[in-house]
């Protein structure tokens, strides 16, 4: 007891605030918990039986740890972003995919360059892999020597926050790739593990003879047969073979390991802090191997990505997943959780089926194998959205089943080989100027590569200096994108698209790339392009005119939501390509699309729509008594 006549202790000041805040997170953290932890327990104790409930353990503290330290400004990103958890579904969501180097220099120049991406109403920008990878060839950076350092040329973590907080104030979201799959060989844990460190042992998958490579390799696919033959590479220094989906350099991580579960939670959490959005989950599919199988999208993949993204959602649910999972149709959509019950897993995902299906259409003047095979799609939940794109920086599979193209009548295997063919310029009447990608004689597959531009004739038009040539051309870039911009979910502006960029050689005068043809279309961007925009006429600002009118004119268009699905409608006009969407506020939406090189005409009626309808946006669609009549390769977006 305080004698009367002691002072008075000094009042210790109370931090009310900070008594405030950890009393909000630790309410917040109670309440995730309690929503995600059963997914957390649910999926580990099917992927990890033996070691579940002390990994289990474990990653309670570490996610709990990260709500408490969690960076102020992100918690509240957290918060907001859990009151909007559709944000990306926003017909407002306009991406655009870059190269930091080949876009804007260093991760500070790439800052620079805001304007550029506001003018085309972009909120949401990609950047190629930018963490540290190894010297040399590195598979456009997709070889990973350190989750934890940016690529030196590129500038340093604190550049990369610096750059989130840059298109955080202007409203923008920032992606990029985090490779799950594998690392580079020169990692500190495959330095470990090559060493025989016992703890990093596991992180890998070794083998002292070929006796299970062999058995692997009867049912695996080979993704770069010309230059990275067979699934596993050689160590000689340690007399074993190690597995390598991709090129030798790149080691898969063995996800068996719960040790490489917790390791890559902790490097997605660390990204998170730095105030990345969405991650982009490089090769998603193949992170479990199981012998008799083709090791690419096996039920443990998606049980991991749930669990994954479970305990983002309660450390950091500002950021979000994106599958990078160019697998067939009817794998695809489990990466948006769909199945019955539907799961929350990733809440973007490549839409491979549109892409592929957009250039066989363009290729065949025929719209009948696209509308077949997109309603064959299996519907995805309405938490979750596509990422649709005509170009990305890979090549182009022709991911269009044998059922599907028997749908229409065609042999899938020729039809896989005329777009082959078509694309890389090969077919007679071919507009297109692409080149072939690992050809492989034995199975007689092949993919392809080159600039959107390219591949619509643009490139061919030019040097033939045919003006209608060039028209036509330019109009199948615009009506492609056209659907990229309007199907649903989020549409990706490839960087030079929007300048109609042509393939591009150089890449072959540098021996780290020359063997990689993927490099055609990967050119670095010509700023001097966007200066000849204002030149009336020239093909720059022709191309330039149409993205940023098709990002104004999506942006306004509420029947665009991505919680919407699209509906294709059957027209009985093989030419021509329709959905509809429909919007419980913004009412319906239709877009009408000719992808031949005739005339054709559709009514409202056919589609839906009632005589009062509106054109939103059209090239070259004309109004013709209770209908349109679209010239080739027209287009419209209608609303009623
Ligand atoms: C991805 O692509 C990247 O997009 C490529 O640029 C990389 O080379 C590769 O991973 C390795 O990191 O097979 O032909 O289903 O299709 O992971 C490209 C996913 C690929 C695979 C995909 C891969």
């Amino acid at each position: 007891m305080r004698h009367e006549d002691a002072p008075e202790p000094a009042a210790r000041p109370v931090d009310r605030a900070a008594i405030e805040s950890d009393r909000l997170r630790a309410a917040v953290l109670d309440a995730r918990m309690a929503r995600q932890w059963p997914v957390v327990e649910h999926n580990l104790a099917m992927v990890y039986p033996d070691s579940a409930p002390e990994l289990v353990a474990d990653l309670r503290r570490i996610v709990a740890d990260h709500v408490g330290a969690r960076p102020d400004e992100l918690f509240l990103r957290d918060l907001s972003r859990e009151a909007d958890p559709g944000w990306f579904l926003r017909p407002s969501t306009i991406g655009y995919v870059a190269y930091t180097d080949l876009f804007g220099s260093t991760l500070q120049g790439v800052g620079d360059h805001l304007d550029h991406l506001s003018e085309l109403s972009v909120d949401y920008l990609h950047l190629m892999p930018l963490l540290r990878a190894r010297g040399g060839a590195n598979d456009g950076g997709y070889a990973v020597a350190a989750y934890d350092e940016v690529e030196p040329r590129l500038g340093t973590m604190r550049d990369l926050a610096g750059l989130s907080e840059r298109l955080h104030a202007r409203d923008m979201n920032l992606c990029i790739d985090l490779v799950v799959n594998h690392t580079a060989r020169e990692h500190p844990w495959a330095l470990r593990a090559r060493v025989g460190d016992p703890e990093f042992r596991d992180y890998y998958l070794f083998f002292p003879d070929r006796t299970m490579p062999d058995r692997y390799e009867q049912t695996l696919l080979e993704v770069f047969p010309t230059f990275a033959p067979g699934n596993f590479s050689w160590l000689p220094d340690r007399e074993e073979w190690v597995w390598t989906t991709f090129n030798d350099y790149q080691w898969d991580l063995n996800w068996a390991s719960p040790d490489v579960f917790r390791s890559m939670l902790k490097v997605m959490l660390h990204l998170a802090d730095i105030g990345i959005d969405v991650l982009r989950l490089d090769a998603a599919p193949f992170i479990w191997k199981r012998e008799g199988t083709v090791c690419q999208n096996l039920p443990e993949v998606h049980a991991l990505l749930c669990a994954l993204r479970a305990l983002m959602a309660i450390a950091a649910p500002a950021t979000v997943f994106k599958a990078e999972a160019i697998v067939p149709p009817h794998e695809l959509t489990a990466y948006l959780g769909a199945g019955d019950p539907p799961r929350h897993e990733c809440d973007l995902a490549y839409n491979n089926q549109l892409m592929v299906l957009l250039w066989s259409s363009l290729a065949t003047g025929d719209a009948a194998l696209m509308s077949n095979a997109l309603r064959r799609l299996q519907p995805i939940p309405s938490h979750a959205t596509w990422v649709n794109y005509v170009r990305c920086h890979d090549d182009i599979g022709w991911a269009v089943t044998d059922e599907d193209a028997a749908s229409v009548g065609w042999d899938g295997v020729d039809h896989r080989e005329f777009l082959n063919r078509f694309f890389s310029g090969e077919f007679p009447t071919s507009f297109a100027r692409g080149a072939m990608f690992q050809f492989n004689p034995l199975t007689g597959d092949g993919r392809i590569s080159g600039t959107a531009a390219s591949l619509c004739g643009i490139e061919l038009a030019l040097a033939s200096g045919d003006e209608l040539h060039l028209a036509l051309a330019l109009r199948r870039l615009e009506l492609i994108y056209a659907v990229v911009y309007s199907f649903g979910g989020v549409p990706l502006l490839y960087m030079g698209d929007e300048f109609a960029v042509r393939n591009d050689d150089s890449y072959l005068l540098d021996p780290a790339k020359a063997d990689d043809n993927r490099w055609m279309h990967r050119p670095a961007m010509d700023w001097s392009l966007a200066e000849r925009r204002s030149i009336a006429d020239s093909l720059e600002g022709k191309a330039f005119e149409i993205f940023v009118a098709l990002g104004r004119d999506r942006s306004r268009l509420g029947a665009l939501d991505g919680a919407q699905p699209s509906s294709v409608l059957d027209l009985h006009d093989a030419r021509v390509f329709a959905f509809t969407r429909l919007h419980p506020l913004a009412g319906s939406f239709v877009m009408v699309a000719n992808f031949s090189n005739q005339t054709a005409q559709v009514s409202f009626e056919s589609v839906g729509m009632s005589g009062e309808a509106t054109v939103e946006r059209a090239t070259g669609a004309h109004l013709e008594s209770g209908g349109l009549r679209l010239e080739p390769m027209a287009y419209a977006w209608l609303t009623d």
